[in-house]
This record gives C-alpha cells, structure tokens and sequence, in this order.
C-alpha cells in the first residue's frame, strides 16, 4: 500500500495499458476521480502514440541502480497550484498509479508556479530519500540546480508535461507529454472552420518561459496562415493560464478591439474567463464570436456541447499509468524512449455531447 503524503480517499482516473511495442494495448475505464468540478468520473486515456521513434536511455547509460518500485520512494513535483482541473487531474493520476501498483511511499510537492519552490522541492524529496522522481516543470530553463542534485545521487528524473532545455538521458531520462505545436494548428483549423475563414482573432497566451505557450502560438499562427490568410490576428496577450487573469485580458481586448470575431485560448481556463468577459461585453460565444480552447476539461467540453465553445483541443494531463510504466521499465533496465508524445483528442459539437463525461 502506497503511503502518501496527501492521497486522498483512491479514486482512480483513467488507466491506459502500454503493451510491450509501447503502443496503446487498450484502456480500462477505472472509477471516480474527483477532478472536475462536477466530481463524476474523469475517465479517459492515457494513450502513447506508436511513432515514439528516436533515442532511448538505458540505466547503464545513465547511471543508477535497478529499483523495483514497490519498494521504492518516488517523488512527484507537480509545478502550479491545484486550482486547474487540468493539474488536479495530472496529480490525481499520478498518486492512482502510484497506489495501484504499491509504489512504497509517495512524496508529492507543489510549487504554486514559483521556480525557486519547484527547485527546493526537488530538493527536499531527495533529502527525504526519494529514489526516482516524476518532475511537472513549470518552465522550460531553471530547474538545472535541482536536476543536478538528482544526477548527484543518479536518481532518474522523468519530465512530464512540459519540456525542459537540458539533455535527455543525462540530466534527465525521458520526456513524456503532448505535441504542443499539433494542439495550436488543431485549435486553428477549429477556428478558421467556425469563423467561415474570416474575421479577427484574439490569442489569449499561456504563461511565459514555457514550450507549451511558444508551441501553441506558433503551431496556431503558422496553421492559420495556411488554412485562411484572411483571418487577422489583432491581439496576443497573456492570461498566465487562468481562468481570472483571462477574464481581464478578455474585457481589455474587447475595449481595444470591439469588432473581435475569434478568440484563442491556449488554456481551458482562460477560456472559461474569456466567455465570461465576452457576454458581459454582451456578445452571444457561437454566435457572434468564436472560442477555441485547449485542455479538454469537463467544463469546457461542457461548453462546446452549449454551443458556447466551437472546440476544444484536449492536452491530456493522466500522465500516471505511462509514467510508472515508463520508470519501471527504466529501472528494470530496458532501454526507453527519451521521448513519448501522447495521442490527445479532439472535442467539437459532432462528438462533445457523447465524450463529455470522459473529460477530466
Ligand atoms: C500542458 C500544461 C498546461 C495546460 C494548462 O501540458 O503544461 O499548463 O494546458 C496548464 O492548463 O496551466
């Protein structure tokens, strides 16, 4: 039985089986999770795409002993505070693996988006003893003192989520987590589709010092070039992912830019906010203005199913079961891929109303 810092009662979210060529074997639907508001289950999939070419890492390569992770101490840093679905659900994941399998204790921190708290508590779980740890970042540079002190002591790091600029199989052993750039051109086409290829769009940015936010522009300004040049980007300003910071931003465009027929919200979050903001300004979201999203969260799936949200691109957060098996797998010492983009859905109003009780 894993003891845990914090678990709470076990709900387990969605479980994905990785079959032996790492591609999806099949998912079992698992329990209640309480991650959404609505507190149902939370359902779906972890799901690893079958193109997971490129390098691997070994342990003997890296460095370390072999562990079975029942009896080890794994550590789990998560980046930003629980109030996202999207991070309720990532940690809740984590901690249902970690006790499916009986990992023999888990540690978990979080940051509330400060680095220098991520960094000190990396820090601290290796000073309680963790042997592996499952690392959240929250940007892509400056975590390098705490990646240092784990490779001090050769204890395997694997990112989830987003990315980080150090080396793979050396100061880390592998990254898992969603093709960021393909989520932004998703997001576009949705957009382009729902707006009849015209009109303005605002782009609500991610939190800055992070791939997922440089990714999504891109990807989402790149595509949209292609799909309808006649689309103008007129605004990109950053909501900091939530939900609050993307109602203000929302209200401030609107004053700059009252003829907006598109906005772009590079979270669930912010989007949620941006709605609001946008019928407050008395604009009709689906009618007169067009919201695209990404996360995936039951709240705005629900949106999409009200006509509220054109699409949400999911961005699937239930990292526990690929990121157990990945580290055991790692620790056994078979060779893993040093990177494993993750297959992420796709919500609009044909399949939302069906899927809806399966977003997190
Ligand atoms: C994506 C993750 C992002 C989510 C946001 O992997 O890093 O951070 O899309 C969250 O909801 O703030």
């Amino acid at each position: 039985m894993t003891a845990s810092r914090s678990l709470r009662p076990v709900q387990l979210a969605g479980i994905a089986v990785l079959s032996a060529a790492l591609t999806l074997a099949g998912c079992t639907k698992s329990e209640d999770s309480g991650a959404s508001d609505s507190g149902k289950s939370t359902g779906g999939e972890q799901v690893a795409k079958d193109d997971i070419s490129g390098p691997t890492c070994d342990l003997k390569t890296y460095g370390g002993d072999k562990i079975d992770l029942k009896t080890a101490v794994v550590g789990f840093s998560q980046s930003e505070k629980e109030a996202n679905p999207f991070r309720i659900a990532e940690t809740q994941s984590i901690k249902d693996e970690a006790a499916k399998l009986g990992v023999k204790q888990l540690l978990t921190t979080n940051a509330n988006s400060q680095l220098s708290k991520q960094i000190s508590d990396i820090q601290d779980m290796i000073n309680q003893g963790a042997q592996a740890l499952v690392v959240a970042p929250l940007n892509s540079d400056g975590l390098e003192p705490a990646l240092a002190a784990a490779r001090a002591k050769d204890i395997p790091v694997l990112t989830v989520d987003r990315k980080v600029n150090s080396e793979p199989c050396k100061d880390y052993v592998a990254f898992l987590g969603s093709n960021f750039v393909e989520q932004g051109k998703r997001a576009a086409q949705e957009m382009a589709k729902a707006m009849g290829n015209k009109g303005k769009v605002a782009i609500l940015l991610g939190s800055s010092g992070n791939n997922v936010t440089t990714d999504r522009t891109n990807g989402f300004v790149d595509e949209m070039k292609n799909v309808a040049p006649d689309i103008e980007i007129v605004a990109q300003q950053t909501g900091e992912f939530t939900r609050e910071k993307g109602q203000q931003v929302m209200e401030q465009i609107i004053q700059a830019q009252p003829d907006i027929t598109g906005v772009y919200a590079e979270n669930d979050e912010m989007g949620l906010g941006a709605l609001v903001a946008l019928k407050s300004a008395g604009k009709t979201p689906g009618t007169d203005v067009q919201v695209v999203s990404i996360d995936g969260t039951r709240n705005a799936v629900q949106k999409v199913v009200d006509g509220e949200m054109a699409a949400v691109v999911e961005s699937n957060p239930r990292f526990g079961p690929l990121a157990f098996d990945t580290l055991q797998k790692f620790l056994n010492g078979e060779a893993v891929p040093q990177n494993v983009v993750i297959d992420d859905k796709l919500y609009g109003k044909d399949n939302a109303p069906a899927e809806v009780s399966s977003a997190y």
